[in-house]
């Protein structure tokens, strides 16, 4: 298989960066996809290419040019507010899980920077517009690769993008990879396409992105947001709107979910896929569902994580599988592996 990886995800790294002096804990590191990439290259997977650049138009077309603009001015913004540099981190003096309807004036950074995420746990650095242009073009570039008759690819995406919506970031996400990549896909192929969603959190940035879109359907498995981040989205009854109604498919499971309990799961979720009759496949993947995760409470093995790859290879569906969540570096490779050889 094909795998898509350039360095330039190490221009958003928080390493350096302090809060009250103290390191700032972030488990969404550099490391991550360094850990993926070796077991691959360890394992002779496949060539590793980089991302060719596909310009703007495919990222506009699933975001807002008010909050890309955003995104690439946020930290020239900050330093002309605050007179230093960043980073940029928003505050919690604004109501944004109340979404206005009004951009703040330009005037008003901080009330700006607050709008344009909804949640405050992530930071704007300086290299963090290109890592993020760049892991959104690995995502094209991996649907390159299936449009050009491959049967999977697999872009090596750092930042994640999930939780971005078309104009806010937000769990370590700015731009939507998979959702990104999946509009191209359905705007290529003219057929419409699936989004199957194995992180372990609910992608509520790609299900709002198709909400109302009956091309896209969006079927995601995730921890119960009655208990686990996002929170306020990802519940069985969120099914789409207009005429995207049913193509909005949310299956929450409880925490500690084993192999047995979770392959029942996505076999719920292969059958919507498979009525759906999709053209092609978009795989947010995951790899917070594993046992041992730092952030997720699943216990997926890597025995259970060749079966989830064997089951959705099992779809015969042109697919491009974007990494997202994965936290624990010692288990990234091997669980990373045990899918992708499924194919
Ligand atoms: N105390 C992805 O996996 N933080 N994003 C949860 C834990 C948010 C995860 C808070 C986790 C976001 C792509
Ligand atoms: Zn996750």
């Amino acid at each position: 298989m094909d795998t898509i990886y350039t360095d330039r995800h190490h221009l958003h790294a928080t390493a350096t960066v302090t809060l009250n002096d103290e390191p700032l804990p972030y488990s969404e590191v550099p490391a991550r996809a360094e850990a993926i990439l070796a077991a691959i290259r360890a394992a002779d997977l496949g060539p590793v290419s980089p991302p060719a650049d596909h310009g703007l138009a495919p990222i506009l077309a699933v975001h807002t040019a008010d909050y890309v603009e955003f995104l690439q001015t946020a930290p020239a913004r900050h330093a002309a507010y605050y007179g230093e540099p960043g980073p940029v981190m928003a505050g919690r003096d604004t109501p944004t899980k109340l979404r206005a309807a009004q951009r703040p004036p330009d005037a008003d950074f901080p009330a700006l920077r607050d709008y344009y995420t909804f949640d405050y746990e992530d930071l704007i650095l300086a290299g963090t517009w290109d890592a993020a242009y760049w892991a959104a073009q690995g995502a094209l570039t991996a649907a390159d690769c299936v449009l050009q008759g491959e049967p999977a690819a697999y872009a090596l995406c750092r930042p994640p993008g999930h939780h971005a919506s078309a104009d806010q970031y937000g769990g370590f996400c700015y731009l939507n990879n998979a959702a990104i990549a999946a509009r191209y896909l359905g705007a290529r192929t003219g057929q419409p396409v699936a989004i199957l969603d194995v992180d372990y959190h609910h992608g509520n940035g790609t299900q709002s992105l198709f909400y109302a879109d009956p091309s896209v359907l969006y079927c995601s498995l995730h921890a119960d947001p009655m208990v686990e981040y996002p929170h306020f989205w990802g519940y069985a009854a969120e099914r789409g709107a207009g005429a995207g109604l049913g193509t909005n498919h949310n299956i929450p499971l409880p925490l500690h979910v084993d192999d047995a309990g979770y392959l029942a799961a996505l076999d719920d979720a292969l059958a919507v896929i498979r009525a759906f009759k999709p053209g092609s496949l978009m795989v947010s993947l995951g790899l917070d569902i594993a046992d041992g995760d730092r952030i997720g409470d699943f216990h997926i093995t890597p025995a259970g994580f060749h079966a989830i790859g064997q089951r959705i290879a099992g779809l015969r569906l042109p697919t491009v599988l974007a990494q997202e969540g994965g936290y624990t570096l010692e288990m990234l490779g091997q669980n990373a592996l045990a899918v992708l050889t499924a194919w």
